[in-house]
């Protein structure tokens, strides 16, 4: 049930932008009825246009690790506006960003700074491909690594919701150069990469993946890629736009102790603002314009704006901030996972850190076509239950949610009520 102000703005919208949204996922095509149009947020909370507060998992799909509003955050945007909001020239905050972003991954040697993920990850591959001279890539299915051509053949998270794995629009050429391998299958893909071998340029994989719902590598998988690669002179890259940060100080590669050579970052690096970046071994990085011949351009990259709001937010986030986070997520999974148990509901809850994802599905869920299996009507009855009890989860099967430090054990209290609830009411 969707109250009278967002019902009014979505019938608007509708007429205005396609399907209401300027993201397919906020649309709720994947759980049903009109979404909820927000109008403000602080700390761990969403209100709504009509003033509904919602205690939220979304955090605007990963970026807003500190919650809502942190104060730190605000200051630095304030300071910074007095400044300027984009020059259009380099910046000392660039320099500073790529100097944070280093000493917090090491293995990163350079970084160039872009707008959005997508760009991030089209770009990486655009220099693998530049450095290796080499046209193959190798994705997986359910990994989402944004909407660029050649990389929305069997996405996960909007396209995976929607149903459609590949997207109208993209040329069969655009595809050619793409292969997709099923995550987690270790003979397969080791076997692919060999079969591909001197033409294989990359392989692009999301180390923690969150975008078929979370889903973690099983041991052996990414220890493989990174052999069989090694083995064949290509690139791998971690997609680590979501969970850059998010899981640890030194994102995921800190967790998995797998180096990539390039690795993709967005969503928390940019503090709530629109920020992606590339960046890791020097010989391939010296390939992207203009010290290379891989050209890639940006009018807003480096925006001093997503400069100020990320530096503030990464300055924040030491080993502290993670411990946090792992008590509230262990609070909230030991919650659920007797709700799940006391009314038998077949279910997987997955967990890494502040990221987390309930499958309504009786089996394992190990990559994309075992996710798949999910029930997703369940899922979408158990969304709008939670809606009704004030929170906001995000609105597909196929997601991942995000706790954040702004969250309280009373917050996590709360939620773990209202899934109690919500669960007998989607049965
Ligand atoms: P953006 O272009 O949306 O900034 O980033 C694309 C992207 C790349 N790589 C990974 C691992 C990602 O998770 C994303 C974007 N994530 C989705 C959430 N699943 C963005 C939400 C949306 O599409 O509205």
């Amino acid at each position: 049930m969707c109250a009278k102000q967002s019902t009014e703005l979505f019938e608007q919208a509708v007429k205005l932008i396609p399907g209401g949204v300027n993201s397919p996922v906020r649309a709720f095509g994947a759980v049903g009825g009109k979404p909820a149009f927000m109008e403000r947020a602080r700390g761990a909370y969403l209100w709504d246009a009509d003033n509904k507060r919602y205690i939220d998992y979304v955090g605007s799909w990963g970026p807003m690790i500190l919650g809502h509003g942190h104060p730190k955050v605000l200051l630095a945007l304030r300071e910074q506006l007095e400044k300027g909001v984009s020059f259009g020239a380099p910046t000392a905050l660039e320099v500073e960003m790529a100097q944070c972003l280093i000493a917090k991954l090491p293995y990163m040697e350079m970084v160039r700074l872009v707008n959005s993920g997508t760009e991030a990850v089209m770009s990486a591959i655009r220099a693998a491909r530049g450095f290796t001279g080499r046209a193959k890539i190798i994705k997986f299915a359910g990994c989402y690594h944004g909407h660029s051509d050649g990389l929305l053949v069997a996405a996960g998270s909007g396209a995976a919701t929607l149903g459609v794995p590949n997207s109208a629009g993209v040329t069969p050429s655009q595809v050619a150069d793409t292969v997709v391998a099923e995550f987690n299958d270790i003979d397969g893909t080791r076997q692919l990469i060999r079969e591909l071998g001197a033409d294989l340029a990359a392989v692009v994989v999301e180390p923690l993946p969150g975008n078929m719902g979370l889903v973690q590598a099983q041991p052996g998988f990414l220890e493989m890629l990174r052999e069989e690669t090694q083995q064949q002179g290509a690139v791998l890259i971690f997609d680590e736009v979501m969970s850059g940060f998010r899981v640890a100080a030194g994102g995921y590669q800190q967790l998995c102790g797998i180096v990539p050579d390039l690795v993709t970052l967005g969503k928390i690096i940019g503090g709530g603002l629109p920020v992606g970046a590339y960046g890791g071994r020097q010989d391939i990085m010296a390939q992207v314009a203009p010290s290379g011949a891989v050209y890639q351009a940006g009018t807003l990259s480096g925006n001093p704006l997503a400069m100020a709001a990320g530096l503030a937010t990464l300055k924040l986030l030491e080993e502290a901030v993670y411990q946090r986070l792992e008590e509230l997520a262990q609070r909230l999974e030991t919650g659920l996972r007797e709700a799940l148990e006391s009314l038998r509901v077949p279910a997987q809850l997955h967990r890494v850190g502040s990221m987390w994802t309930l499958f309504f599905n009786e089996q394992p869920v190990t990559d994309y076509a075992s996710a798949s299996k999910s029930d997703t009507a369940r899922f979408g009855r158990f969304f709008h239950a939670m809606l009704q009890r004030g929170i906001y989860l995000p609105p597909s099967q196929f997601e991942s949610a995000f706790i954040s430090t702004a969250h309280t054990a009373a917050d996590i209290d709360e939620t773990i009520k209202a899934a109690r609830g919500a669960l007998e009411a989607s049965a």
